[in-house]
């Protein structure tokens, strides 16, 4: 598939997707949210990408939201399939089975805030400014915004930011937890791509591992999580690089991983 509103980009393992109508402030139409889909699907086939980076196009906006002229012409019926396939897009994303990284460089509003929610972790840029303001369209967030906020930043915040709409800053995002690191705007790519580099640099298997033990971990309670954490573990254990890392260490040089089962 072509690509016209995003950019896909794939180097030493790491691919990133940038979002790309910034005459619109990268907001998310049909038309991207099908290119979006797409290049998930290239990055869960393959194998030698290890970490995705997502970010926006120009210097004012990651996402400003859903496509408020499509959503405008929507009746309930068609706010419901354009709900859903945003939805499926960002369940997706949060399903990959490598680390997700959003690199939030300004505007992340609505749709864009449910975005980055659904990514591992977020850096952002000393003028990001993250909000739900749907509530200002007499709407409410459609891409998992009610459900993902909470359970991030607790309900008590998540209902203050969804009932008034405000944008919080980028320092705010990160006292929240929002956010795990706050660069300057023209530091926040080599800042991303360094964190990116070094976690593409371990062992594909526990990678992997390890995310499906914490994303599958939060759903369920303490000790169903704690044993899905034993087969993660025992997985990893039955891979080449678990030998190749624990040797590594005890012979005192660098490990180098080649991500293989066995
Ligand atoms: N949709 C469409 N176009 C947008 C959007 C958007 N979300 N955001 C900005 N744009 C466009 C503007 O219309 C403008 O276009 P033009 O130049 O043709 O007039 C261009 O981008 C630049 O924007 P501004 O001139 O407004 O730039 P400012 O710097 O003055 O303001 C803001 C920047 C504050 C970000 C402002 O653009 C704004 O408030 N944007 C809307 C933010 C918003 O409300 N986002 C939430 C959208 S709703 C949503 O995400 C719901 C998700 C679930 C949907 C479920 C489907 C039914």
């Amino acid at each position: 598939m072509a690509y016209e509103s995003i950019i896909f980009e794939e180097s030493g393992g790491i691919a990133t997707i940038t979002f790309n109508r910034p005459k619109a402030l990268n907001a998310l139409n049909r038309a991207l949210l099908a290119e979006l889909d797409d290049a998930l699907g290239v990055v869960m086939d393959n194998e030698e990408i290890r970490v995705l980076v997502l970010t926006g196009a120009g210097e004012k906006s990651f996402v400003a939201g859903a496509d408020i002229s499509e959503i405008a012409q929507c009746d309930a019926l068609g706010a419901k399939i354009f709900a859903k396939r945003g939805q499926d897009v960002v369940s997706r994303l949060q399903q990959l089975a490598i680390p997700v990284i959003a690199a939030v460089n300004g505007f992340a509003l609505g749709g864009g805030s449910e975005m980055a929610l659904a990514c591992d972790f977020v850096y952002a840029s000393e003028n990001a400014m993250f909000g739900l303001p749907e509530i200002s369209l007499g709407i409410i967030p459609g891409f998992g915004g009610t459900q993902r906020l909470p359970r991030l930043v607790g309900i008590n915040k998540a209902k203050e930011m969804i009932f008034t709409g405000k944008m919080i800053p980028a320092a705010e995002a990160l006292a929240i937890g929002m956010v795990n690191k706050v660069c300057a705007p023209d530091e926040l790519m080599a800042a991303v791509m360094k964190t990116a580099g070094a976690i593409a640099a371990k062992g594909k298997v526990s990678l992997r591992a390890a995310k499906q033990a914490i994303n599958s971990g939060l759903g369920v309670d303490l000790a169903t999580g704690c044993s899905l954490e034993i087969d993660a573990f025992a997985l990893c254990m039955a891979s080449e690089d678990s030998k190749e890392g624990t040797s590594a260490f005890l012979e005192k040089r660098k490990p180098v991983f080649k991500g293989k089962l066995q």
